[in-house]
């Protein structure tokens, strides 16, 4: 029996301050437009890679759920590990066991913990020693969204312009104490999973929305203010960039054609509390991703606030209060 080769990472999500929505190479996800996103604290994937003669197929364990042959879960892990397996010049099969410890495929940028913490556990167990600028790139092919929890804090990641994507990577604005006030309250209105895949919605939102370039132009904008508000603390600047950049996306998505909705009642609800109270004087800003959940943002004075007003919206079915958290690190603890 050959000795196993098997390492283990932890990667956090991320959310987008202004947002990815639609590629420009769907086979090496290179995007039309770049993107900001905050690495969060306390939503994370745990990942176990392990590399070995004994296993004659891909093996993928989500949650404690296997993925068979066919399934989309299953297809994109092993179309990765033929990745690694290609640059690493191996012909071993994985098995690779993960973990979130929030709701998978909610909407929770699962994917992105997922492929981050998989192309540094691969990394590692394969001896590849890629820097983190190559990791964020490996981490790209699994997932758009993973490029970004390579790093810690605020991280932008660029589209560039090259066909074959190798200026298409993630460089972290500012890390996580950059900002200690700044929070983040995820707001769970369902732990259902998601009916439309984000990948099959941004490649139908390109194909038929006829206001994409619009959104194309936006982003421009709103990354200049996103990382100028960054740069200065601005808070009321980077929580009006992030809201407006999240209903743009929104309103690309609707007029797709078939229209894409991701927010469901309490959703809605949500984003129109926030609205009243900041007339009420709370500063506090929404963000949604391709999914029902709501991410309020806000600062460490208003916490309080928002929390007890959040007690007393009845579709928010559990609340996450996290803060910017760590890039994606090699741990000791394996899964299996
Ligand atoms: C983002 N999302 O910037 C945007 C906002 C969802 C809405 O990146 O096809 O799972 O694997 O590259 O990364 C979700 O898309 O899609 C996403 P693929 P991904 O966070």
């Amino acid at each position: 029996m050959q000795k196993p080769i098997k390492a283990s990472a932890i990667a956090n999500a991320n959310i987008a301050l202004v947002k990815y929505w639609g590629k420009r190479d769907k086979k090496l996800i290179l995007p039309n437009n770049s993107s900001v996103s905050v690495t969060l604290k306390d939503l994370h994937a745990h990942t176990t890679v392990d590399f070995s003669k004994n296993y004659d197929r891909d093996i993928f364990i989500l949650n404690r759920r296997e993925f068979r042959v066919g399934t989309e879960e299953y297809e994109y892990t092993e179309l990765f590990l033929s990745l690694i397996r290609k640059i690493a010049k191996s012909k071993l099969r994985a098995k690779v066991v993960s973990n979130n410890n929030f709701p998978t495929a909610a909407g929770l940028a699962s994917s992105a913990a997922g492929f981050a913490a998989l192309a540094a556990a691969t990394n590692e167990a394969l001896g590849l020693d890629l820097n983190k600028k190559k990791l964020s790139m490996l981490a790209r092919r699994g997932s758009g969204s993973a490029t970004r929890s390579i790093y810690s804090g605020f991280v932008k990641w660029r589209k560039g312009k090259k066909e074959d994507g190798t200026d298409s990577y993630a460089k972290q604005i500012a890390d996580a104490k950059y900002w200690p006030d700044f929070r983040i309250i995820v707001c769970i209105t369902t732990k259902e999973e998601k009916k439309i895949k984000s990948r099959a919605g941004m490649a139908q939102t390109v194909a038929t929305c006829p206001v994409y370039n619009g959104w194309l132009r936006a982003s421009k904008d709103d990354l200049k203010s996103i990382e100028r508000a960054i740069a200065k603390k601005d808070f009321t600047l980077l929580g009006k960039t992030a809201e407006r950049n999240c209903l743009k996306m929104h309103a690309i998505m609707m007029t797709t054609t078939p229209p894409i909705f991701y927010f469901n009642k309490p959703t809605i609800d949500v984003m129109q509390s926030v609205l009243e109270w900041r007339k009420e004087g709370i500063e506090c800003y929404f963000s949604i991703d391709a999914s029902p959940q709501v991410k309020i943002i806000c600062l460490e004075e208003n916490i309080k606030k928002v929390k007890e007003k959040c007690k007393h919206l009845k579709g928010i079915k559990k609340i996450i209060i996290t803060k910017p958290g760590e890039g994606v690190r090699i741990i000791k603890k394996h899964l299996f």
